[in-house]
């Protein structure tokens, strides 16, 4: 269904409930569009709301469909990105931004046909011993004033606070993850802390969460809070790991892939590994692609080794396109900041908040060295935009027209689309059989033209560590 029809529709909805004196017993939210395999989000790590209220059109435009939030709520003070893993509060007041700015930043996206979702600690609140939060509240660890006492904190069965034995599932979810206070969401009183948080945040127009730290509280508690919540919002849990199972989570909601995130590292991290990636059973052992966010890295993969980040441009690029390119999962990109030390947020200015962020002239893959806080925006680069058009184009159509050549490597997708890859050193020019009907194209990547004859046959020119990519909609 459209977005007009289904605003009809659910406008219908009420007012025949109305008609029958009748009144519907959950509670309504604004319109939120549950994300499919089609839709493509961006992660706009540390952005802040003002920022990502300003960059929205060009989102939209993109063909972005939803942006993940940096947590939004009062933190621990301080420089370091990781401070907003450290809630104090659920007043949306931190260095990101005000309540009155992020109000906005939903209600502009939401012009431009972009859906914000939050990124929720629900796992925890601070590890810190006392202090004051970002926006004044004091606590102290096991105290939040109005929200939590220490009886609303799990008893680490081990008798050590901190998680040890992490094939233990009783440890991971009911001990401490680096000294946080773990929230005991076996109880209701905490549960309905957590979930007056998540109403508020949907009653502001958010269409979904990222749960931080999922794995961390029980599948079953978590449901329940997810069960207070409309059907049309998006939950997106984060599941590192075997133990505990993913399958748990994705039961009643979405699951990030780490098995892709290390997937996309070991394919791209030398030249000529792609061949035979588009496999089909591959992917079919992989978690249910309708239940599955694909993306190439986040904040801590980022940081921590396990990922393609910015650093390696071609390679980031690439995998960006190749997630974008193949019929598997709800792909989210990543956008972020240049660092040269792990622990360093964004530069705050006087009043505590961030000044407006703006993307780094010649914004690319060929951008070269960056300054330490200056902003990639990976989400413009052409090919990764690019790509969000051909991943629209294409649908779900399967796999042919496999290609190797060297250490360069193609797949179509049924008569819609046809990428190409070239992962060595040197450049490759070849002709490619192809499904697609004959024409001239433009290509998705560089914006040249590509011709594909009357027998599907095209020529390209691959140059070293760049892709081809054209579908039915870049037709000329
Ligand atoms: C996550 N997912 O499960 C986030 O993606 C990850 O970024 C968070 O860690 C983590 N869980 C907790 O929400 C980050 C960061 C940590 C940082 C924590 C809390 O990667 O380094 O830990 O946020 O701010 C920091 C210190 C750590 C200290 C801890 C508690 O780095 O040394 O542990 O605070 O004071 C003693
Ligand atoms: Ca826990």
């Amino acid at each position: 269904m459209n977005k007009p029809l289904r605003r009809l529709v659910a406008a219908f909805a009420t007012a025949s409930l109305a008609v029958l004196g009748l009144s519907a017993c959950a509670p309504s939210y604004p319109e939120a569009t549950p994300i499919t395999n089609d839709m493509v989000g961006v992660q706009m790590n540390m952005w802040s709301f003002a920022s990502i209220e300003a960059e929205c059109e060009f989102l939209g435009q993109a063909g972005y469909d939803w942006a993940l939030v940096s947590p939004p709520q009062e933190s621990i003070p301080g420089g370091e990105w990781w401070s907003h893993y450290q809630p104090v509060s659920y007043k949306i007041d931190s260095s990101l931004g005000t309540e009155a700015q992020f109000k906005s930043m939903v209600k502009t996206c939401k012009s431009h046909d972009v859906q914000i979702m939050v990124d929720v600690v629900l796992n925890h609140m601070t590890g810190q011993m006392n202090g004051k939060g970002f926006a004044g509240t004091e606590f102290s660890k096991y105290e939040f004033a109005g929200l939590y006492a220490t009886d609303d904190f799990n008893q680490c069965p081990t008798g050590v606070s901190q998680i040890e034995d992490w094939s233990n599932v009783e440890e991971i979810q009911k001990c401490e993850l680096l000294g946080l206070a773990d929230l005991n969401t076996s109880k209701s009183n905490v549960r309905d802390k957590l979930v007056a948080y998540l109403r508020d945040l949907r009653n502001m127009g958010v269409a979904g969460f990222r749960v931080d730290a999922a794995k961390h509280i029980p599948a079953n508690e978590l449901k329940q809070m997810v069960d207070q919540l409309d059907g049309n919002t998006t939950f997106i849990s984060e599941v590192i790991g075997e133990m505990p199972p993913q399958s748990e989570y994705y039961a009643f909601g979405h699951v990030f892939s780490f098995d892709w995130i290390t997937q996309m590292r070991n394919i791209f991290s030398s030249n000529g590994l792609l061949g035979g990636s588009a496999d089909q059973n591959y992917f079919d052992m992989l978690s249910p692609s309708d239940k599955t966010v694909t993306l190439v890295s986040n904040h801590d993969t980022e940081r921590n080794g396990g990922a393609v980040t910015y650093m390696f441009p071609k390679a980031f690029n690439l995998a960006s396109v190749f997630t974008l390119a193949v019929p598997y999962g709800k792909p989210m990109m990543y956008s972020s900041y240049a660092f040269n030390d792990n622990d360093q947020g964004p530069f705050a200015d006087f009043t505590g908040y961030q000044p407006k962020e703006t993307c780094v002239a010649n914004y690319g893959p060929d951008h070269g060295a960056y300054e330490p806080g200056e902003w990639v925006c990976q989400h413009r680069w052409p090919a990764i935009t690019g790509m969000i058009a051909f991943h629209k184009a294409v649908g779900d159509s399967k796999f042919t027209n496999i290609w190797q050549e060297g250490d360069a490597y193609g797949f179509g997708r049924g008569k819609l689309g046809y990428v190409a890859f070239n992962t060595g050193d040197t450049d490759v020019a070849a002709t490619i059989k192809t499904s697609m009907p004959a024409g001239t194209y433009t290509d998705r990547i560089s914006g040249g033209d590509v011709v594909v004859a009357a027998d599907g046959s095209m020529q390209v020119a691959l140059a070293s560590w760049t892709a081809v990519a054209i579908d039915v909609k870049s037709k000329k």
